[in-house]
Parts: C-alpha cells; sequence; structure tokens
C-alpha cells in the first residue's frame, strides 16, 4: 500500500474525464487499496480516482463514524430524485473551503465492488451527497463549478497563491 498525492484545483488534470474500467484485476484492487489509505490519511470521507490522477472510473468512499465501512464504486452510474437539497461540502482538491451546494436528495447507483461484481443501492443524506460529489469528479468537475463565479475565481486565485509558494 502508499499513499498517492492529491491535485489541487485549479490543476487541469482534475478536468480529465475518467474512462471506465475493462477488468478489474490485481492493479485494480492495488489502486483501490491506496486510495482508500489516501482517503483515511487525509481525512476525507470519499476520493475519486482522477483527484490522485488515474483517469479510471474508481471511488473510495467512508461516510462512518468509526471510519471503518469502506464503500468502492468501479464504474458508477447513477440515476438522482427526490428534492433539491442543501448540503456544505469541501473537498481534498480545494483544501480550506467549505461551501453550500444544491443536489438532488436521493440516488440510485449500479456500480461493481472490489471483487468486480455487480450491485445497486440507493442513498440519501451524506452518502448520498459524497456519491454525487464523487461522480461529479469522474466527469472532470469539481464542487466549485457548482457555486457563483465570483466565488470560484476568488477560491482558484487563493489557492494559485498558496500553491506558487509551496
Ligand atoms: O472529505 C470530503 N468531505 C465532503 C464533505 C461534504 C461533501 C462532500 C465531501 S467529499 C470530501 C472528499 C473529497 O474531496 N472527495 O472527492
Ligand atoms: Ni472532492
Amino acid at each position: 500500500m502508499s499513499l498517492l498525492s492529491i491535485l489541487t484545483f485549479p490543476d487541469p488534470r482534475l478536468r480529465t474525464k475518467a474512462q471506465p474500467v475493462a477488468t478489474v484485476d490485481s492493479a485494480i484492487r492495488a489502486l483501490v487499496d491506496d486510495m482508500l489509505e489516501t482517503m483515511y490519511e487525509a481525512p476525507g470521507i470519499g476520493l475519486a480516482a482522477n483527484q490522485v490522477n488515474v483517469a479510471k472510473q474508481v471511488i473510495v468512499i467512508d461516510v462512518s463514524e468509526a471510519r471503518n465501512e469502506p464503500q468502492v464504486f468501479i464504474n458508477p452510474c447513477i440515476e438522482v430524485s427526490g428534492p433539491r437539497v442543501e448540503t456544505e461540502e469541501g473537498c481534498l482538491s480545494v483544501p480550506g473551503f467549505y461551501e453550500p451546494v444544491t443536489r438532488r436528495e436521493r440516488v440510485q447507483v449500479e456500480a461493481l465492488d472490489q471483487q468486480g461484481k455487480p450491485f445497486q443501492l440507493e442513498a440519501e443524506g451524506l452518502l448520498s451527497v459524497c456519491i454525487q460529489h464523487e461522480c461529479d469528479h469522474l466527469q472532470g468537475r469539481l464542487f466549485v463549478d457548482h457555486l457563483s463565479n465570483l466565488k470560484r475565481t476568488r477560491i482558484r486565485s487563493k489557492l494559485s497563491k498558496q500553491h506558487a509558494r509551496t
């Protein structure tokens, strides 16, 4: 297992669309293990492969209090439903910024697990928000894209300056 480095907005590589995984083989399982280790260490409640510069449709999530319920979604397909709800979101690729984002309350997911086995899941609450946030990443979208141009520009300029100093 190894820690992966997380790309930071406005890195253009975060805009790369992830491609479907053809076969869930040992290399993909190793990627999942590294992503879980990286997510727990960060710490975060989710991580998408494009955040660690791998353009594959792989997501890991753990929204449990005890941080011991990892969930893996490979090639996820989602359908959103229900009313719009606003949640304060953050992102490991947008460190230090938390802003309200409006999304749909429920999500139905079809995906493959770490063994390559198909499964379905219905979620609401934080898990639903996190799944929608991670599926945005796989499309090259970030939570800042849901904010006003003014807010996004301010965040971009602050993070660019920070990056220039490190
Ligand atoms: O750790 C994270 N917290 C979070 C809080 C509210 C809504 C979404 C998230 S996901 C984020 C980790 C991350 O950046 N995943 O892509
Ligand atoms: Ni994120």
